[in-house]
């Protein structure tokens, strides 16, 4: 089997996504999520212009080899650009073994280990009130887990809630647009909303929270030792990971388990976390972290030391992401969570998907590969449109942690 061809369909239904479709001369053909928010056009330069003219002709069948490839082979090596870009053709490369099989992906790494994929949903509101009524709601719909993120009194925009009360999507159109944030006054509020939760929703819900990097280590260690009576299912980016040395102070003060590594992209941002024991969950998504080959090493190295995967699944992610971590969940023994975003209506008019939310779990079928595909038709309706993250600073100016 030989690589024909290879092209990346950018499109934005409601947000954009960058998809890769890799073609073989048996007719098959594979698709891998390339999506790097706000930063899409530097992944789609990479691919086009370095990675599929060295594709052609390449084996597909050859998935290690051709990992390896576009990493060792490659002298500037690591970062979030590049490894995007591998994780997509790792992805299309395994759809098209799954569909060369006629297998689905879970049945290429392991087969089942469980019957469906526990997943976290979000809720958040203006203030605490409002946040957990919406935490309520989803109840209602079945979730058993929810990440809380609230207004904070002072604060003027903080992260994960939304401004206009619809889903929370933190890029915005054009360049970026700034925040300010106050560590002070998110620390002093945060447990009572805990505080609230638990005794509104008793013990049986789990509940997470994400700090999206913004406590120093020890302002981490105080809030992860306060939310303790809580029983949080994961308090996520404490601080900003690139200081692993960091998660010492956080562990050696307190218990709540802690989920990192969302904007990691290799096993090399974990090692230290990892055989440390620092750290409860993986957040390194698919699609940014090496793609399939690359996480099944990580996941293995990390259930040595009894931690849990816990996907990054925002909806940043495209559904071609999400069917492959649902397989990946599926599959591996030391699965955790899976979080959960649900795409806009407007999504699956590009993407047709093959899995299902049910009480609390998500359900995969059997479906040859990823299972996922894409109509390029409609997605050529959605061009692209330049969108940003915001940038943070303090409320004195300082630039920040977003
Ligand atoms: O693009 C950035 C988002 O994916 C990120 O802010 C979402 O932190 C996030 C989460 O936990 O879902
Ligand atoms: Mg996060």
């Amino acid at each position: 089997m030989k690589i024909t061809d290879a092209k990346v369909i950018v499109c934005s239904p409601g947000r954009n996504f960058v998809t890769l479709k890799i073609f073989t001369d048996e007719g098959i053909y594979g698709l891998g999520d390339a999506t790097l928010n706000g930063m899409e056009k530097a992944v789609v330069s990479y691919l086009e212009n370095y990675c599929v003219p060295a594709l052609i002709g390449k084996d597909p069948r050859n998935i290690e080899d051709i990992w390896h490839f576009f990493y060792k082979g490659a002298y500037w090596k690591r970062g979030s650009v590049t490894m995007t870009a591998v994780s997509a053709i790792d992805m299309a490369l395994w759809d098209i073994k799954g569909k060369a099989l006629n297998t689905p992906l879970y049945n290429l790494i392991g087969g089942k280990s469980r019957n469906g994929i526990l997943v976290y949903c979000h809720a958040n509101g203006r203030d605490a009130e409002e946040t957990i009524e919406k935490a309520g709601q989803k109840i209602e719909q079945g979730f058993r887990a929810i990440r809380l993120q609230s207004g904070i009194p002072g604060i003027e925009h903080t992260y994960g809630v939304s401004k206009d009360n619809k889903p929370y999507e933190p890029a915005e159109k054009g360049l970026a647009q700034t925040e300010y944030w106050d560590t002070a006054r998110y620390l002093n509020f945060i447990p009572s909303l805990f505080k609230k939760a638990r005794a509104e929703f008793g013990d049986d819900i789990h509940l997470l929270h994400d700090v999206h990097h913004r406590c120093t280590p020890v302002e981490a260690a105080r809030l992860a030792r306060e939310l303790e009576p809580y029983h949080l299912f994961w308090l996520e980016d404490p601080v900003s990971g690139e200081l692993q040395e960091g998660l010492r102070l956080i562990r050696s003060h307190s218990t709540t388990p802690i989920a990192i590594g969302e904007v990691f992209n290799s096993v090399y941002d974990y090692t230290t976390l990892i055989t440390e024991q620092l750290i409860d969950y993986i957040r390194m998504p698919l699609v940014h972290g090496g793609g399939i080959t690359h996480l099944l090493k990580v996941a293995s190295m990390a259930s040595v030391y009894h931690i849990q995967t816990g996907f990054h699944g925002a909806t940043d992610l495209s559904p071609v992401n999400m069917a492959a971590a649902i397989h990946f969940n599926m599959a591996i023994n030391n699965f955790g969570i899976q979080e959960y975003m649900p795409h806009q209506e407007i999504v699956n008019e590009v993407f047709k998907t093959n899995f299902n939310f049910d009480k609390g779990f998500l359900f995969i079928d059997d479906t040859p590969g990823i299972g996922v595909d894409i109509d390029e038709k409609k997605a050529a309706k959605y061009p692209y449109q330049m969108a940003s993250l915001p940038v943070n600073r303090k409320s004195d100016g300082t630039m920040f942690y977003w």
